[in-house]
This record gives structure tokens, sequence and C-alpha cells, in this order.
């Protein structure tokens, strides 16, 4: 089976229905036909400053919400990055493989850091893409299964992978990445031409999926439209519409041209309206797990434990190997 591997940040507490369609689905998808491996990605994190108790927070919030969206232990190795060291050192090793202009030129760097001004950009960030390189070489990934603001640091991965095979010998599996097209940018519901972003200055644009059903079908019912009056798929002159219908095609099953035939002849009212009552079913019970997985914390340390040992074993292994290549003794 091909292995998959792909991780997911606990910085905001609840994930949002950007994180869920453009990967998380796919993780549960992907879980049955993969030897698939997931993570809560807490290194990544503490790259812009977080408070120590909500970190540990939304740490667990975030493993509780991968189990209630349909992640299962039995099928996938589900781990927190920092119990697994192996990221951290053989990120250090993707950090001197890194040419400094190369680092410069990811564009979510260049995006993050112009917003917090130097001073309050850590080396950390700047960094960020070679410990995300290193996630997925150690696990020998095939497959990386992310949205479409991933592609670049996709890019640089299989560029270092060749970099070192090339160098050292054949070590890592250059990995691709599985964007699917239909969900690959989910775009803030104010205003969508921007992708569905936590960092965003509007929070009505953004669906959380902890967030009070009742707020998520306000939100729903206020998102920007246009001045038409037509339902139809056209991304380029009726972004708001279109990605309504991105939504409602996801969680319906039904193909875009089949909600356009639906709603024809009908008013937006009636698609965001329908739109709102799918996605309050779909939220009421994701959260009442979500918090069931919270309520038994001990069962969710178990499913860590288990992970984090099954993950080691082949993160260690591949580390030994790069190190070894690279000419570091081995401890005795
Ligand atoms: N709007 C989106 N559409 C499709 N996929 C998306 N992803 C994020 N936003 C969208 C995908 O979700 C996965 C996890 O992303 P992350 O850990 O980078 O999450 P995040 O940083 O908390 O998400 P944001 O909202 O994107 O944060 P900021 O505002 O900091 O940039 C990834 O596979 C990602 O592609």
């Amino acid at each position: 089976r091909p292995r998959v591997l792909s991780g997911i940040q606990p910085t905001s507490g609840s994930f949002h229905l950007g994180n869920y369609l453009g990967a998380v689905r796919q993780w549960v998808d992907m879980q049955t036909s993969h030897d698939a491996f997931y993570m809560v990605v807490d290194l990544h994190a503490i790259t812009v400053p977080q408070d120590p108790e909500q970190l540990r927070r939304n740490t667990r919030l975030s493993v509780a919400q991968l189990l209630a969206a349909g992640l299962d232990p039995e099928h996938c190795t589900l781990f927190v990055q920092s119990h697994v060291p192996e990221h951290a050192q053989l990120g250090w090793v993707m950090n001197c493989i890194t040419g400094f202009g190369e680092a410069s030129r990811m564009t979510q760097f260049k995006d993050k850091s112009a917003k917090q001004g130097s001073d309050r950009t850590t080396v950390g960030l700047f960094t960020y893409p070679m410990l995300m390189v290193a996630d997925i070489l150690l696990y020998q990934a095939d497959q990386v299964p992310v949205g479409e603001d991933q592609r670049q640091h996709l890019e640089l991965t299989r560029d270092l992978a060749e970099r070192f095979n090339t160098q050292y010998g054949p070590t890592f599996t250059v990995p691709s990445a599985y964007i699917l097209k239909e969900t690959a940018k989910i775009y803030d519901l104010q205003d969508p031409s921007a992708k569905m972003s936590k960092s965003t200055a509007n929070p009505k644009g953004l669906i959380n999926l902890m967030d009070d059903p009742k707020v998520t079908a306000k939100k729903v019912k206020s998102a920007v439209t246009d001045t038409e009056t037509v339902i139809r798929f056209d991304r380029e002159n009726k972004p708001g519409v279109s990605n309504l219908l991105t939504i409602l095609s996801t969680l319906t099953g039904k193909t875009v041209p089949q909600l356009e035939a639906e709603y024809e002849g009908k008013m937006y009212g009636a698609l965001k309206t329908d739109l709102a009552e799918i996605m309050v079913d779909f939220v009421t019970p994701f959260r009442d797990r979500t918090q069931e997985y919270l309520d038994d914390p001990e069962t969710l340390d178990q499913i860590l434990a288990k992970g984090a040992e099954k993950a080691r074993a082949v993160a260690a292994e591949t580390l030994a190997t790069t190190y070894a290549r690279m000419g570091l003794v081995p401890a005795k």
C-alpha cells in the first residue's frame, strides 16, 4: 500500500471548514487505502508565540477533532509531532541542505513575516518549510494530502529529497502532493477572493467546526454572493456562489452540475438556507463526538502513545540511515 503522511496545526483550537474539506476529509478516505500517518504538528505551532495552557488544550482538541472526523487508530497512525524527536533532528539536516535564498522564496513565509514585521518573526517561522520536509521524508511518504496553499512546500520537499539522494545515494522517497482540484482552496465567506483562513480579519467569513451551530448557520446565510440572481458555478465572475456550490457539493455528494440544475430559477436565499441546514447537520454530531473524546483523556493518551511508538519505529530508521549517509558516526 502506498504511504501517506499529513499534518495539521493545533493553533486555532477549532479546525475550520477549509482545513476539513481541503485536507482532513481526504485523510479519512485514504486511511483504508493507504498506509497512513497523520499528526498534529505542535512544533510548527510554536513558530509563532503560543500560550502554554492553550497550546496543550488545543493539541488535545485537535486530536479529538481528527477522531471525530473519522480517523480510526486501527487504520492509521495518529500522533503528536513533538512525541517523535526525529522530526526536529531531520529538520536540522534539511536546514543544512537548503539554500538561504531558496528558503527566502517561500511565499507563505514572505506573507506571514510581512504581516508580523521582522522583529516579531521568528527564525523558526523561516525554517518551518524544512521541518515540514522532514515530517514527510521521515516516513518515506508517497503522497501528501494538503490544500493548495501547501503546494510550494511540497515542491521544496521533492527538491530536497532529490538533492539528498543525488549527493548521498538513494535515501528518501520523492513524494507527490495529493491536492483535490475541487476542494484545494475553500474561500472566505465574506471575501471569496481570499482563502478561508484562521487569520482572517473578518471572523464572519470563517466557519469553525467547533462554533455553535447557530453561529455557523448565520455565517452561511450572510455569505457574500453577487448582484446576479443565477445559481451557477463560475469561479471568475461568481466566486461567492461558486464557493457555496463547492461546499454543498462536497458535503452532499452531489455534483456541481446536478446542483445547478436543482437550483435553476431559485434565489440565492434558497441555496444558503439549504447549505446552512446541511452544515448544521454536519457540525452538530461532529462537536458532540469531539467532546466525547475530550471527556475521555485516558483513551486519548493511549491512542497517542501507541501512535508515537509506531511512528518512531519508522522515523528512527530513516534518521539513522540519513545520519550514516552523511558521515555522522553512530553512537555505540
Ligand atoms: N481555505 C483552505 N482550503 C483548503 N485547504 C485548506 N487548508 C487550510 N486552509 C485551507 C489546508 O488545511 C491543512 C492544515 O493546515 P494548517 O495546519 O496549515 O492549518 P492552519 O495554518 O491553521 O490553517 P490556515 O487557516 O491556513 O492558517 P493561516 O491563516 O495561519 O495560514 C493543510 O493541508 C492546508 O493546506
